[in-house]
């Protein structure tokens, strides 16, 4: 028979908090290290409510209009020191990080770390969550293992067809590997390509338009001509690919790098690259200033296509 616990807010914070100070790994690429978190660890709840011998996964659900929940096995949410936190670098949790009461899975993909925590529960059996069951995440979450999504079932042979078709429109492609094909011309519009593998890709006049292309890799593609908008670049990497005459205005290009720190060249891009200014304010410092510099010249005109 299950047994529930309920606890008013002040009582949770007279149940003996303690300090954590981990690293935050969101699956679109920011990290955010150090932070201190303040609450109740999830094993003291867990044990007050003397679970059931086949409690094997605890699923925690927001109070949200969408039901929004997480969950993990309870053996791990355990061993990695999960926290029910009230506090957050020294304040009260404010609402737009999770607040008043959010949940904190350290070693894992932040979308394991709830925000707004409503209800605690223990199942036999597991419940995939939000993230997890609408956008495809990955169940576990490992950053260490890069456990961001889940590539869906499709198998080699099939994968080779779809590639020969050159036609990835509106499809469900997530993970493909397509590293190095040919695919000049392709049309992916609307197409769900995130974490894809386009690196030295043959890509010429491809269109993304509208895609989702969310940490996708796209390393050393030849992308002169493609279109690309009011696509998600959210975390793409296009670091030395080939930008002439592509088109990205309307793409959102949070997290994504086009020079990064690496010592790859950057991604060639010129006057007839095309950004708009709203897409670039989402780029790092770093990243806008290489962009607009290269955006503003003609020098790439001037050096040899590459293939
Ligand atoms: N209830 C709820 N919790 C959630 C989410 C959400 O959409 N709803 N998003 C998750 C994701 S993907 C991340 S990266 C973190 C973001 O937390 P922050 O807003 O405090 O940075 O919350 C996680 N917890
Ligand atoms: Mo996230």
């Amino acid at each position: 028979m299950a047994h529930e616990c309920v606890y008013r807010l002040d009582e949770l914070h007279s149940r003996g908090t303690i300090r954590q100070v981990i690293d935050i790994h969101c699956v679109t690429r920011w990290s955010k290290l150090a932070v201190e978190f303040v609450g109740v660890p999830l094993a003291e709840l867990i044990e007050r409510s003397r679970p059931a011998a086949d409690a094997q996964y605890v699923s925690f659900v927001a109070r949200s209009e969408r039901n929004h929940s997480t969950s993990l096995p309870l053996a791990d949410a355990l061993s990695l020191g999960a926290l029910v936190a009230l506090e957050a670098e020294g304040h009260p949790l404010p609402v737009e990080h999770g607040g008043p009461v959010r949940v904190i899975v350290p070693g894992r993909y932040f979308y394991k770390s709830l925000k707004w925590l409503e209800r605690i529960e223990l199942l036999a059996s597991d419940r995939l969550g939000y993230w997890e069951r609408e956008a495809g995440y990955h169940n576990r979450a490992d950053p260490w293992r890069e456990e961001r999504y889940l590539a869906p079932a499709l198998s080699k042979r099939e994968m080779a067809a779809v590639l020969a078709t050159r036609d990835f429109s509106n499809r469900d492609l997530r993970s493909i590997d397509a590293r190095g094909h040919d695919l000049a011309g392709l049309i992916a519009r609307g197409a769900l390509l995130r974490d894809a593998d386009f690196r030295d890709c043959e890509l010429r006049a491809a269109c993304f338009d509208g895609a989702n292309l969310a940490n996708a890799h796209l390393q050393g593609a030849d992308l002169r001509g493609a279109s690309f908008l009011s696509a998600d670049l959210e975390g793409t990497d296009f670091i030395s690919a080939d930008l002439r005459g592509a088109d990205l205005r309307g793409a959102s290009l949070f997290g994504a790098t086009f020079c990064g720190e690496s010592n790859q060249p950057p991604a060639l891009i010129d006057a007839t690259t095309l950004f708009d200014a709203a897409s670039l304010e989402q780029l790092t410092p770093l990243e806008a200033e290489h962009v607009v510099r290269a955006a503003q010249s003609t020098a790439g005109n001037n050096r040899d296509y590459r293939k």
